[in-house]
């Protein structure tokens, strides 16, 4: 018995300060209709797909901030894209940045991605758990990552949807290096994990990991997808973005941990792969029988606040 889902890995090139949505919208649009010819159902988009990689910038001025923030989804900009999956009868996983505002007049600030069906509405919503970066202005950095002052932790768990005939996950680029990540969600049978990252190819702290950047990609969502049993695809924004270089390297994964598709270069780019989410029996049977073979009593520790 198979179970065929055409999930398509839609990369995205950089995206500049002055670039607007309605142009990334035009980009993801194209990449929609590529991947729709090509098979796919479900297309991944990065996170923060809307805009720069702004947690880059010290950005003062918290109107300034604000502008790279979405406040409602669908919104005017966005809509040509909802239409489009309609139009078309495919989904897709879009990374955005959140602003709610508060009855109180407060606002909350979330890293978050949508999963959208084949009708353009929205069906699953993620707010990013693992945080990276710091909250303070560090000027020593030749750029920033201030995700953690320009967001709170994801609010949200880590839910499983049922959408496109299988159990569909989301989580956001930091997120795929948590081995929790997967493992809460394969507890639910998560049968696909979407997943969109900006991914910087130097990492100042610890610049001699340089070259272990793509390695620890792979290895993340590899492991992850082989101890689970599940498929993951990992999208990224990829090339010189205002000066800053991020790893590409979009990946579909196999339940058995096997890469079986990848992105060739640093631009737009769209790769499908014609999943069977049967598949990841073959592990959860046969090696991963999480009823079978966990020993939770000797895990609490993972889940306790403090080691
Ligand atoms: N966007 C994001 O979460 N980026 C981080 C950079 C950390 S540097 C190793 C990531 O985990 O890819």
């Amino acid at each position: 018995m198979t179970r065929r889902l055409g999930v398509a890995a839609a990369q995205m090139g950089p995206i500049a300060r002055t670039d607007s949505r309605q142009s990334c919208v035009v980009r993801m649009s194209e990449m929609m209709r590529e991947a729709h010819a090509k098979g796919a159902k479900v297309v991944v988009f990065p996170e923060l797909a809307l805009t720069s990689f702004f947690p880059r910038w010290h950005i003062e001025d918290e109107e300034e901030l604000d502008t790279f923030y979405e406040t409602e989804m669908p919104n005017a900009a966005v809509c040509p894209l909802f239409d489009l999956a309609a139009a078309l009868g495919v989904g897709f996983y879009l990374g955005y940045a959140e602003l709610v505002h508060e009855a109180g007049g407060g606002k909350r600030r979330f890293n978050t991605s949508i999963l959208v069906n084949g009708e353009g509405a929205i069906v699953g919503k993620y707010r990013k758990v693992h945080l990276p970066g710091h909250a303070e202005h560090e000027s020593w950095r030749p750029f920033q990552h201030l995700e953690k002052a320009y967001f709170e932790p994801g609010d949200l768990g880590f839910p499983v949807f049922e959408a496109f005939d299988g159990k569909m996950g989301m989580c956001i680029c930091n997120d795929r290096r948590w081995p929790e990540t997967y493992r809460v969600m394969g507890l639910q049978g998560v049968e696909l994990v979407m997943l969109g990252y900006n991914t910087p190819a130097h990492n100042p702290p610890v610049p001699e990991h340089d070259h272990l950047m793509w390695f620890h990609n792979h290895l993340s969502m590899q492991a992850g997808a082989y101890q689970n049993g599940n498929w993951v695809v990992g999208v990224a924004k990829a090339g010189r973005e205002e000066g800053c270089d991020l790893i590409g390297q979009s990946a579909i994964v196999a339940p058995t941990g096997e890469i079986v598709a990848m992105a060739q270069g640093v631009g737009d780019e769209v790769v499908v792969v014609d999943c069977d989410l049967e598949r990841c029996d073959e592990i959860r049977r046969q090696i991963f029988d999480f009823a079978l073979h966990r020993q939770p009593q000797h895990y609490g520790l993972i889940a306790a606040a403090k080691a």
